[in-house]
C-alpha cells in the first residue's frame, strides 16, 4: 500500500509557484483546484491540521458503519502496519514499513493471538536509500516468505525490490533480493508456482500514470546468479498487464495495488489513485488472457488499497483507504456494499484509521490501519495508537 506523500508535496510546491495566477480566480480545472487548495494551506498555518475533506468526501458526511474491534496496538517504533500474510499452520505475519515515521527501522512481526512478537527485525536496507520498506508479503510454494519493497517514497530511481526471506526451521535465515528495479513494488500473491506483484508506478514512455502487474515463476526466482533485473519504462517480459490512473483531486497517481484471485482463477487488482477495480483473466499456465475494468454497482469506491478474496463465496474484501472504509465486492454480480466505515479517528478501540491491507483467516477479517494519509482522505493525521483491527464475519 502505497502512498505518495511526495505528490502532495509536489502539488504544494506547484501551488506556491502558481500563486499569482490562481489566487484571484476560482479554479477552472481539477488541477487548478488542487493547486488553489495547496496555496490556501501554505498561507494559513491554522489550516495545517485536519482540513476537512470538501471534495471527494464532504465534511460531516462520513457515517459509522459496522463495528471493527481492536486486535492489538503497536508502539511508535512500529507506526505504519501494512501487509499481512497467512502461512503454514495458520501463522500470521505483518509488515511494518514505518513510512509515516521511518526514524525507526521497518520490520516484519508475527501476530500471535491478540499480541505480536518479532519475526524479521533486521531487514536488509536498500544500498542507496539506507531504508527497508516491506509492503505486502506472502509465503511461497517453497515455504519461504516473499515481500515487496516500496522505495518509491525514498527514491524515484527504480530501486524498489522483491525480497525473499529464506526460512530455516520456521525462522528467518538469509534475506536476499530476488528482483530489483521496480518503481514501487506493492502487492504480492502466489498462485501455484506463479508470483504476481503489482508495481503501482510502472510508467511508460508517454504515460506517467502507469502501473502494472508483473508475473514471475518460482523456477526463475530460484535460478542461481543473483536477482532478476526489470527494465524500467518498458513492457518488460515480466509485465502481465498495464493500467493507467485517472488522477483526481488527491493528486495521487499510484495505480495497481492489492491483488488476489477468485475461485475461477481470475486475478483482480484495484487502483489506489482512482478506485478502479480490474479483472485479469489468465491462461492455464498463468500468463495473460485478457483484462477489463469491472463495472461496479452500489456503493462508490474512490481508492482501493489492499484486498483479499474469499474464494468460498467469491466476495472481495477491499480497503477503501481514502474513505476510511472496508467494502465488499460480490464478484458474482459486481455489486459493492460497505462492511465498515468510520469518520476521522486515531484508531483507538479498533476504529478504522485508514485501512490498507486485509487478510481473511477463517471468518475473521484482519485489518491493518496504515494511518498515513494523502490529502482529501477521511483520515487526516498519522497518530498513535497504531493498530490492527478485526471484524468477525457472520
Ligand atoms: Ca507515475
Ligand atoms: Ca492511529
Ligand atoms: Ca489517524
Amino acid at each position: 500500500m502505497s502512498h505518495s506523500t511526495r505528490n502532495s508535496l509536489a502539488a504544494l510546491l506547484l501551488g506556491g509557484a502558481l500563486l499569482p495566477a490562481c489566487q484571484s480566480n476560482p479554479p477552472q480545472t481539477q488541477d487548478q483546484a488542487v493547486n488553489k487548495e495547496a496555496v490556501v494551506q501554505t498561507d494559513s498555518a491554522a489550516s495545517k491540521t485536519a482540513s476537512a475533506d470538501t471534495m471527494g468526501v464532504p465534511a460531516g458526511s462520513v457515517t459509522t458503519i459496522g463495528n471493527p474491534q481492536l486486535l492489538l496496538t503497536l508502539p511508535d517504533s512500529h507506526n505504519t502496519p501494512d501487509g499481512l500474510a497467512l502461512g503454514p499452520g495458520g501463522r500470521l505475519l505483518l509488515s511494518i514499513p514505518n513510512l509515516a515515521d521511518n526514524s525507526k527501522p521497518a520490520s516484519i512481526v508475527e501476530i500471535v493471538g491478540n499480541t505480536y512478537k518479532p519475526f524479521a527485525a533486521k531487514l536488509p536496507v536498500e544500498p542507496t536509500t539506507q531504508k527497508a520498506a516491506p509492503m505486502d508479503l506472502a509465503f511461497g510454494p517453497d515455504g519461504n516468505v516473499y515481500y515487496a519493497e516500496n522505495q518509491y517514497e525514498n527514491s524515484k530511481k527504480y530501486v524498489s525490490r522483491l525480497m525473499r526471506i529464506n526460512l530455516k526451521n520456521g525462522q528467518p535465515g538469509t534475506i536476499e533480493t530476488v528482483v530489483d528495479s521496480f518503481a514501487l513494488a506493492n502487492g504480492v500473491v502466489w498462485k501455484g508456482n506463479n508470483l504476481y506483484v503489482t508495481d503501482s508506478q510502472w510508467d511508460m514512455p508517454g504515460n506517467t500514470k502507469g502501473s502494472a502487474i508483473m508475473r514471475f515463476t518460482l523456477s526463475e526466482l530460484k535460478k542461481p546468479g543473483g536477482p532478476l533485473h526489470l527494465k524500467p519504462k518498458t513492457k518488460d517480459p515480466h509485465v502481465l498487464a498495464m493500467f493507467t490512473t485517472t488522477v483526481n483531486e488527491t493528486g495521487v497517481d499510484n495505480g495497481a495495488d492489492g491483488l488476489d484471485y477468485d475461485s475461477q482463477g481470475n486475478l483482480y487488482t484495484g487502483s489506489f489513485g482512482d478506485g478502479s477495480f480490474y479483472k485479469v483473466s489468465l491462461k492455464p499456465d498463468g500468463t495473460f488472457a485478457k483484462q477489463e475494468a469491472v463495472a461496479l454497482t452500489g456503493d462508490k469506491i474512490t481508492c482501493i488499497d489492499g484486498l483479499i478474496i474469499d474464494r468460498a463465496t467469491d466476495k472481495a474484501y477491499v480497503t477503501g483507504a481514502r474513505q476510511n472504509a472496508i467494502f465488499v465486492i460480490n464478484l458474482k454480480n459486481n455489486s459493492v456494499s460497505t462492511l465498515a466505515q468510520n469518520p476521522d479517528t486515531d484508531g483507538a478501540g479498533g476504529k478504522l484509521d485508514q485501512p490498507a491491507e486485509v487478510l481473511l483467516k477463517g471468518k475473521r477479517l484482519y485489518i491493518s490501519n496504515y494511518d498515513n494519509p494523502n490529502k482529501h482522505f477521511v483520515n487526516t493525521k498519522s497518530d498513535a495508537p497504531h493498530t490492527e483491527s478485526v471484524i468477525d464475519l457472520p
